[in-house]
């Protein structure tokens, strides 16, 4: 019986490994975390499958015959059998966490030489500040260089989130308040997604940002570019900043953006005002437009653009509405 048991777990775990279940693994840090993963998993196949075989063959083995009344013999336990089941599962945990514990300590080193970009959630959006040369660039996507260490430094402005990219495996929650960390070294050039991993809100499925791994001669023409905007002004400034910050929720066809989150806003914006369009950014639940739900759009967009910002926003949305 036992030998049919680890015989199925041995077969139940090798379809485990041999499919590719997981994504991709694009940071250096998902190796390690996937060799805890299928440690824990086989481990879990082996046990279920030896605990189910004995369960299905003392059912059909042992059970009773219709007319029979009896109650069962009286069985006075097994000492043998009971410090083997308590024994075996007590050295799998204690090496499950002793694995995992050397695992956490090799992914959450902080590497002497690294990169620091602080993002920030909220409801239901991610930014992401670099701090290059002195000058602060802020941007709605992550860009990276490959093959280097970066520490990300995690803060909410609202409710908990939690930061993760599917394909690097490192995941932490974002906490108000507080400020958390983790390490990842991407390790392939690409598109990824960051994604919200904390039910946080109506729009939580919405909370997700573009995660973009460059070369190094790539990620500083990113760099320049992001500086060349910041230091733009009035309109072309606010066009870049609607991209970045409202271009997740609102189509607006002069941005290229075409996400149906909230209004399309080529719709509403012709003849409105300065006024209408500062109100609606800094406080959206004031009027909720008809067939959309309130609280999905942040309302501290009064905190978090300067006001130089959200002037040069509204100048650029109401260019916009003009045009039409
Ligand atoms: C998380 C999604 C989300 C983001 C980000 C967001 N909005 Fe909205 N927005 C909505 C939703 C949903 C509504 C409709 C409900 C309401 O009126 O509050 C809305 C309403 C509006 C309206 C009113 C439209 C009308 O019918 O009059 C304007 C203007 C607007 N948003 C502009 C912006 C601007 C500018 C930004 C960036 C600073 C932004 N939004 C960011 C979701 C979002
Ligand atoms: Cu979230």
């Amino acid at each position: 019986m036992v030998l049919v048991g680890v015989a199925v777990g041995g077969a139940l775990a090798l379809v485990a490994v041999l499919i590719p279940w997981l994504p991709s693994a694009d940071a250096e840090e998902a190796g390690p975390v996937d060799q805890v993963y299928w440690f824990v998993t086989i481990i879990c196949i082996v046990i279920f499958a030896l605990v189910a075989g004995v369960s299905v063959y003392a059912v059909w083995k042992f059970r009773a015959a219709p007319d029979d009344e009896d109650d069962g013999s009286p069985i006075h336990g097994h000492t043998g059998l009971e410090v083997v089941w308590t024994a075996v599962p007590a050295a799998l945990v204690t090496a499950i966490s002793i694995y995992s514990g050397v695992v956490l300590v090799q992914i959450e080193r902080i590497p002497p030489e690294h990169r620091v970009v602080e993002v920030t959630a909220q409801q239901f959006a991610w930014s992401f500040t670099y701090e290059e040369n002195g000058t602060q660039i802020t941007s709605g996507t992550l860009a990276l260089p490959v093959d280097q260490p970066v520490e990300l430094k995690l803060t909410a402005r609202d409710v908990i989130h939690s930061f993760w990219v599917p394909e690097w495996r490192m995941k932490k929650d974002a906490v108000p308040g507080i400020e958390t960390d983790i390490v990842v070294t991407p390790s392939k050039v690409g598109n990824f997604t960051v994604v919200c991993t904390e039910l946080c809100g109506l729009g939580h499925a919405t909370m997700r940002a573009q995660a973009v791994v460059l070369t190094q001669q790539g990620f500083e023409d990113w760099l320049r570019e992001q500086r060349r905007l910041a230091e733009q002004a009035g309109s072309a400034q606010g066009a870049t900043l609607f991209t970045q910050q409202c271009g997740t929720c609102h189509a607006l066809a002069d941005a290229g953006t075409t996400a149906e989150v909230g209004p399309n806003l080529d719709n509403v914006l012709p003849g409105k005002g300065a006024d209408f369009i500062q109100e609606s950014i800094v406080n959206p639940n004031a009027e909720i437009t008809p067939g959309f739900q309130p609280d999905v759009m942040p309302g501290n967009f009064g905190e978090v653009l300067s006001q130089q910002q959200l002037d040069s926003l509204v100048e650029y949305l109401q260019e916009v509405a003009g045009q039409r």
